[in-house]
């Protein structure tokens, strides 16, 4: 039996979803995450247009992970408001739409489009390392602050933030004073860590095509700065009611625990399903309820945050 848990006021089954960005682009992939076990449809990041993305090989696999570059490839927010409705009519899982741009009036009118959809949250995407000229805001307070100052009030659903990685405790409660002043539902952490390079030395070359292999690491490499930056949102948000999906190297049930012991109320997965495909939610779920049984938990929610400290 998956435990039901509460998103930003939605129920949800089960702890582990899919994280945006993995085998959830076009109606194929996203209609196999309906039938799979995930307990949210959470859909690829998108653009008022679509985008074909950077040119390939734009992702490789590792044993530690991946790196990727995949340049916001989407086939625009009209195609995902549509999708919304047709994941509706098929499945009960809440569907989450993901929201990207190149400037604030980009995700003001793809907020407003989703706000009149199917859709149950909005996530907001200021993370995505891979495009050329295009910073990733969250590591920009001041200008998240004006970004949200438009989105919020546009429409009634919740929003949520995808953030990146910050590596100094002082970045990230900055952000989390913007979080705590616009009243952001939930926040998704870690998207990929930037600027990261993977090299082949037999063939001197990178593993992957765009902007001279630079991309967005992803998978085990990621645990332990996901989980830093899970615990860190604990601390400044937990009186908040501030929901926190945890997404940065969940492989198996006991890399949930881990996620839900720092803070997380769920965790997302990206690397391990586009390895694995979305048979890996029957499995990780089946693996937290061996690991709780084994702990003698009635739930993963009662783990939330109980990280204890080494005497
Ligand atoms: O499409 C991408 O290159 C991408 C996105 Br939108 C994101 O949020 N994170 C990432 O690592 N890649």
């Amino acid at each position: 039996m998956k435990e039901k848990i509460k998103i930003a006021g939605l129920e949800v089954k089960g702890l582990v979803m899919n994280a945006s960005g993995a085998k959830d682009t076009t109606w194929e992939e996203l209609e196999a995450l309906a039938k799979s076990e995930t307990g949210m449809i959470v859909m690829k990041s998108c653009t008022p247009l679509p985008r074909k993305g950077n040119p390939e090989p734009r992702l490789a696999e590792t044993k530690m992970g991946m790196i990727q570059s995949m340049g916001w490839p989407n086939l625009g927010f009209e195609k995902y408001v549509e999708f919304a409705k047709r994941l509706k009519g098929i499945c009960d899982k809440p569907i989450v739409a993901s929201v990207a741009g190149f400037c604030d009036e980009d995700y003001v009118k793809i907020v407003e489009a989703f706000s009149k959809s199917e859709v149950d949250l909005i996530e907001i995407s200021v993370s995505c390392p891979n495009i050329e000229g295009h910073p990733q805001l969250g590591y920009d307070p001041e200008k998240c602050d004006e970004l949200l100052g438009k989105l919020v009030g546009i429409g009634e659903k919740p929003l949520g933030l995808k953030l990146p990685a910050y590596l100094d405790r002082a970045q990230q409660e900055k952000m989390a004073e913007v979080i705590k002043k616009h009243k952001i539902a939930f926040v998704t952490a870690i998207n990929s860590l930037g600027n990261c390079l993977i090299i082949d030395p037999e063939k001197e070359t990178p593993i992957i095509k765009p902007r001279g292999g630079m991309g967005g690491l992803c998978g085990s490499y990621l645990k332990p700065v996901a989980l830093g930056n899970v615990r860190g949102w604990w601390e400044l948000l937990k009186d908040e009611g501030v929901a926190i999906l945890g997404v940065g190297g969940v492989e198996n049930g006991n890399d949930v625990v881990e996620f839900l012991l720092a803070g997380a109320d769920a965790v997302q997965v990206a690397t391990t399903l586009e390895k694995e495909g979305v048979g890996c939610f029957e499995r990780i779920n089946g693996e937290v309820e061996k690991v709780l049984e084994r702990k003698g938990k009635k739930s993963g929610t009662e783990m939330k945050g109980k990280l204890k400290e080494l005497s």
